[in-house]
């Protein structure tokens, strides 16, 4: 059988370019509600999130003359921000009238709320009915988590008393119990000494709300969210493991090497999405280079008709089900194992740039093999 690929055209920068594109379309629109007293650290507690800055510095739309809107271009977060609470009006009455505005708008996008943070400084003593009525109404409607913001420490007796209020309250949510977190790290003067804070507690909330996303939404939550790798893991997880599937399907009936071309293609797509929900930003030429790097060939782009091809044992000339599976599988979890080292190199102040991702990705694919 002929195992020679008659047609080389496979250009893998070009269809790494295009998987890209992709996958930024289709992400789901994350729509997230703000809400609790002026001033508690809600602004910095999105921000720090999705490591930019949303909230203070995005277009502020007026959705309504209390409510703003918060969205950046290219990024698939919209935030509305609630204002502190008016007195006079009943707790039910303020969540309500919230919910209703901000509902009018999502739903005219064809969405819906995602969640609501409802924030409170962690230094507070208790939570005011007020509140906690607030909370119950907006629970009623839509996931909401309790963020106790600026916390220096977590043990400390006043935050553990406020938490042991908390729990007395029954209030209904995300997770039972409110989330102590430090956004941003924090300069304190203890005993006449200067002791900065490190930030703390972001990824926890994110996991817990990673758990009541929609499918579409997690996705992006992962992708765009910049405070808990292992929920970025667990996602291009998913992704190789849909990919092998893929992969396999595609080669139910064994297919020539000749002919598999629409498998490479489905397996560089396969890294367009890891890389978007890992975070990185990867040139295409690099990537093709790298992929040309793995699979031993000489020329980067229009190089082996298959990454298939090279990389596995000819078993009668054609690829199976078996084959394409275990390959597909194979290659996504050395790229994601590449990108997984360099993003902890990267939080440990490690700088990284682009050349690193292609280099660990070779190393982790001679590992595998
Ligand atoms: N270091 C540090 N400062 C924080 C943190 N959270 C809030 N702050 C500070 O507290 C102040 C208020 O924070 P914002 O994030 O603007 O609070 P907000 O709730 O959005 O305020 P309004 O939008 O005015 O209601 C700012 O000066 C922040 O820098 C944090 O986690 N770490
Ligand atoms: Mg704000």
């Amino acid at each position: 059988m002929n195992t020679e690929a008659p047609n080389q055209d496979f250009d893998i920068a070009a269809v790494f370019q295009e998987g890209l594109l992709q996958a930024q379309q289709e992400e789901a629109m994350l729509n997230i509600m703000l809400a609790g007293r002026p001033g508690v650290g809600k602004s910095t507690l999105v921000n720090a999130i999705f490591g930019q800055s949303i909230a203070p510095v995005g277009t502020g739309a007026p959705v309504t003359k209390e409510i703003k809107r918060y969205r950046r271009p290219n990024v698939p977060v919209t935030v509305y921000d609630t204002p502190g609470f008016e007195l006079g009006k009943s707790a039910t009455e303020v969540a309500d009238y919230f919910l209703g505005q901000i509902k009018t708008q999502v739903t005219a996008e064809g969405s819906e709320i995602h969640f609501a943070l409802f924030c409170s400084l962690a230094a507070s003593k208790r939570v005011e009915p007020f509140e906690a009525d607030l909370i119950r109404s907006l629970a009623a409607e839509v996931h909401t988590a309790f963020v106790l913001t600026q916390c220096l420490d977590k043990e400390a007796k006043e935050v553990t008393e406020l938490r042991a209020h908390i729990d007395s309250l029954r209030l209904p949510i995300l997770g039972g119990q409110p989330f102590p977190v430090l956004a941003e790290e924090m300069m304190v003067k203890i005993a006449g000494q200067s002791i900065l804070v490190k930030p703390f507690g972001l990824g926890e909330l994110i996991s817990a709300l990673a758990l009541v996303l929609p499918e579409a939404q997690k996705r992006t939550l992962a992708s765009r969210q910049r405070v808990n790798l292992d929920l970025k893991v667990t996602e291009a997880n998913s992704i190789v493991a849909v990919a092998a599937l893929k992969a396999a399907a595609i080669a139910a009936v064994p297919i020539p090497f000749y002919d598999i071309a629409p498998l490479s293609a489905l397996q560089v797509r396969m890294f367009a999405q890891i890389t978007t929900v890992m975070g990185f930003t990867v040139e295409p030429k690099s990537l093709a280079a790298a992929c040309a790097a793995v699979i031993g060939a000489g020329t980067a782009a229009r190089s082996a008709a298959s990454l298939l091809k090279v990389v596995f044992p000819l078993v009668g000339g054609a690829v199976n089900a078996s084959i394409a599976g275990s390959t597909t599988y194979a290659m996504g979890t050395a790229y994601i194992k590449a990108c997984e080292g360099l993003l902890r190199a990267q939080i440990a102040g490690v700088p990284i740039d682009q050349k690193d991702v292609i280099g660990a990705l070779v190393r982790e694919w001679k590992k595998a093999r």
